[in-house]
């Protein structure tokens, strides 16, 4: 069945984040794929001096508005990074009124990592994100993100007692599906951690050293492609961390390549593993 689904997440004009990458890894998972841009930046706001922004938000209700003229819905919605608090709404008035009944709603809270928020989001922000990730099918926190949307502390290193903990006042609160991303229980490997109908599941993986930007929005993406192929969650996650994993493996020996990874020369493994090729 061909598919078309809405991604709402910022364009950084450069970087290989959010719609950059979105758009190019759901379009070769055979989804059309409509975007809403949150915000447009010259870059994005992790490792550069500085950037410009112009925000979209007064944009939102104007297009939801044609689109319902239109008649214009979608299978799926995916929202990323997001441009202001006040978007929030929006956003959740296009879910509301633009998805089809039955559709999923994935959100990714894209507003944190390694304990910190990203430059210019306060606690308000975080406050309107929770109403939106409690109101997803599926949300894609990683572990900075999990605490910021409990109110818990942030740990750097944790094991199973803290994940728990997230994962019990996340559902708690509201949350369905839970896709973790980023979860190390030791220092040689990484994983997701899926929470879905009660029950926990693991994929953990080798871990790639270093830090490599906009990996997030690769994995949610990819995620995303799998999952509106008919994938069920678990397997979603997996064939979305690989992918992730071969998208660092192509970049990390290039040290000018800082600032993203190089997710394009990988996108056939990710179509194989989709089993469209
Ligand atoms: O990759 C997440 C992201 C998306 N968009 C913008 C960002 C970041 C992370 O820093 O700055 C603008």
């Amino acid at each position: 069945m061909y598919k078309r689904i809405l991604t709402i997440q910022d364009v950084s004009c450069v970087g290989q984040c959010s719609l950059t990458a979105a758009l190019p890894i759901l379009s070769a998972a055979g989804l059309e794929t409509a975007i809403l841009p949150s915000a447009v930046l010259s870059n994005h706001t992790g490792g550069f001096s500085g950037w410009t922004f112009t925000d979209l938000t007064e944009d939102m209700p104007k297009i939801r508005e044609r689109w319902e003229l239109e008649n214009i819905e979608f299978a799926a919605v995916y929202t990323g990074y997001l441009g202001s608090a006040k978007q929030i709404d929006y956003v959740k008035d296009i879910v509301k009124s633009r998805l089809v009944s039955g559709g999923r709603f994935i959100a990714d809270p894209a507003m944190a990592d390694n304990g910190k928020l990203y430059t210019g989001f306060d606690a308000n922000f975080v406050e309107e994100m929770k109403k939106l990730c409690f109101s997803a099918d599926i949300i894609l926190p990683n572990i900075t993100e999990a605490a910021l949307l409990t109110d818990s502390k942030y740990k750097e290193t944790y094991d199973r007692t803290y994940t728990d903990m997230l994962t019990e006042k996340l559902l708690k609160s509201g949350a369905k599906t839970i896709v973790f991303t980023g979860i190390s229980y030791k220092p040689e490997t990484t994983g997701v951690l899926v929470v879905e109908n009660g029950e926990s599941k693991y994929y953990e993986h080798r871990r790639i050293a270093g830090g490599f930007h906009g990996t997030g929005d690769v994995y949610a993406s990819a995620f995303v492609g799998a999952l509106e192929n008919g994938f069920p969650a678990f397997d979603s996650a997996k064939i979305a961390a690989d992918y992730t994993l071969e998208c660092i493996e192509k970049t990390k020996s290039d040290d000018q390549h800082w600032y993203g990874v190089k997710f394009e020369s990988a996108l056939p493994f990710y179509i194989k593993a989709l089993k469209l090729l």
